[in-house]
């Protein structure tokens, strides 16, 4: 978990969202925003915990993210009483034996925000010569009905990790994330060009495909146009 910072502008306020949104589940605002680009498509409103009246993070205690995605999806279903969409996603580090994984959020330690973490993994592989700075982002999307019924779907990108941060766009570890076909790092690039072939693209990019399912239709929200 990260620190906790108001939702971004472009999600509809509680007043403007109808009781048929989705509740994109997440504290943050940097997945926030990609969230919200990314289910664009469902055509359904958006809603956020905040517009729920839920200021409490879930404790992540799964070992995977497939785990805390699905516990996280839950728990804010059944407390918002409405179908919920949340990611839980991470870094890996082939240096660092995958380290810090599904702990990503949490690495450098309570108090530590995004540029902390940065510094962090830069001094963890100061030593590392280029050839062992592979690295790879990975998120699990998960779906959930109040009612205990939930779904997950998983994306990886592969990159390496920069010698030193560069950009201003994204979030996170963004500005260390090398991305060789685009010989850039997801900070130097617009953010459709991210989507297009990041992690979180991937994994929502399935979920709204089982949305558009058979099975998937008892998990739209009624205001879904799919
Ligand atoms: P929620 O649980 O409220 O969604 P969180 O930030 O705690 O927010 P996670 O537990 O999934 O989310 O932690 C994922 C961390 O991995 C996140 O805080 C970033 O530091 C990093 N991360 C994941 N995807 C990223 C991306 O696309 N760009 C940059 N950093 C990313």
């Amino acid at each position: 978990m990260t620190a906790r910072r108001r939702p971004p502008a472009s999600v509809p306020s509680r007043a403007a969202a109808p009781g048929d949104a989705l509740l994109i589940a997440t504290f943050n605002p940097g997945k926030m925003r990609e969230l919200v680009r990314l289910l664009a498509g469902i055509g359904a409103a958006c809603i956020t915990l905040h517009d729920c009246g839920i200021e409490a993070p879930y404790e992540e205690t799964g070992t995977t993210y497939e785990e805390n995605a699905r516990g996280k999806a839950l728990h804010y279903a059944r407390l918002a009483r409405r179908a919920a969409v949340a990611d839980d996603s991470g870094l890996e580090v082939d240096a660092l034996g995958g380290a810090p994984g599904p702990l990503s959020a949490r690495y450098g330690g309570p108090g530590a925000d995004d540029a902390a973490r940065r510094r962090r993994l830069l001094d963890a592989l100061k030593d590392a010569p280029d050839e062992r700075r592979t690295a790879r982002y990975v998120a699990v999307a998960a779906i959930a009905r109040p009612d205990g019924a939930v779904r997950t779907f998983r994306g990886v990108c592969e990159g390496r990790i920069a010698r030193a941060p560069r950009g201003t766009g994204g979030f996170g570890y963004d500005p260390l994330f090398y991305y060789p076909p685009y010989r850039a790092t997801f900070a130097e690039i617009p953010d459709g060009r991210k989507d297009a072939v990041s992690h979180r693209g991937a994994a929502f990019r399935r979920l709204v495909a089982f949305l558009e399912t058979e099975e998937g239709r008892s998990f739209r929200p009624a205001g879904a146009r799919l």
